[in-house]
């Protein structure tokens, strides 16, 4: 048997089992269900280019393997410099690199483009759960601000703003969006990085304490999707999960009607202290009736 055959031929296996391995592969996306067919485009090219480079530098390895293996008496030619060589390899790189980032670019510019219909809806990611806030009828969000973040205002909504009062918030249960109806994600977070993914829209972006950061996409298909956070953030990161639903427009709207704006949470949040309290004095105790979530963010 030739020199060198045995290493040439694991080498072979391996690229070979490799291919086929991601060609016939039980593990793939799931099935897509919003506008970001870009996102797929190009992680499949990035796979094409990397593929090829993949088995080039395999194949080779093997053929230096086989023709090159020691033989005595036989010496190696020294050649410090090729021009010819280096030319080819820095052109064919140049075009591999130039052809898997160019793409990026033009989807990057495309996902950060926000259409002007796109209605906006808000993210809230903390150690570990998921909030959303929507807005209510005037069809803008109040805005915030960290400082009044307490268990009785989670999303720290602006007190004195009057728009804030009729957002729709949504904690521990599923976020609902209307089908084919473009959406701007923003998104935030209280305590450490999170990020908010759901694998079928493909979008995702990570959530910074003290800055809003956002994506945005079209739900294309209707159907209950897992959101998941992909920023590992703790203890409980896995458990960090959510639903959301894409529904058609009228059981979109008939979903919304049933949902607390933020100033009927603020009165039910009042007579639960005032009831609280009142079981407090009957008892003589300053700290009775426990129970209530623990406050969001301790200290300052
Ligand atoms: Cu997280």
């Amino acid at each position: 048997m030739k020199k060198g055959f045995g290493v040439a031929f694991m080498l072979f296996l391996v690229t070979a089992g490799t291919v086929l391995f991601h060609v016939f592969s039980p593990w793939w996306w799931t099935p897509l269900a919003s506008n970001w067919g870009y996102i797929d485009d190009t992680i499949i090219l990035t796979f094409w280019i990397t593929g090829v480079v993949f088995v080039a530098v395999l194949g080779f390895t093997a053929y230096c393997v086989l023709r090159f293996s020691y033989q005595e008496g036989r010496r190696s030619e020294y050649k410090p410099e090729n021009k010819k060589v280096e030319w080819w390899l820095t052109g064919l790189t140049s075009l591999g690199v130039v052809g898997m980032l160019t793409p990026g670019l033009f989807v990057w510019n495309e996902f950060v483009s926000v259409p002007k219909d796109a209605a906006v809806i808000e993210v809230m990611g903390q150690q570990w759960q998921w909030s959303y806030r929507l807005p209510g009828k005037d069809g803008v969000l109040g805005t915030t601000d960290v400082r009044q973040v307490n268990d009785k205002n989670p999303f720290g909504i602006n007190m004195k703003d009057p728009k804030g009062r009729d957002d729709v918030l949504i904690s521990g249960e599923d976020l609902h969006l209307p089908l084919d109806k473009p959406v701007k994600v923003l998104l935030r977070s209280l305590d450490v990085l999170h990020d908010f993914y759901v694998p079928q829209f493909r979008a995702k972006m990570d959530m910074v304490p003290g800055v809003v950061t956002y994506f945005w996409f079209t739900p294309t298909r209707t159907g209950t999707f897992d959101a998941l956070c992909f920023e590992l953030c703790g203890v409980g990161h896995y458990a960090m999960r959510s639903k959301v639903v894409v529904e058609k427009e009228g059981a979109y709207q008939a979903w919304l009607k049933k949902q607390q704006t933020f100033a009927q949470s603020l009165r039910a949040a009042e007579k639960q202290s005032g009831a609280e309290s009142k079981v407090a004095s009957a008892q003589g105790s300053g700290n009775a009736a426990g129970g209530g979530s623990p406050p969001l963010v301790t200290g300052r």
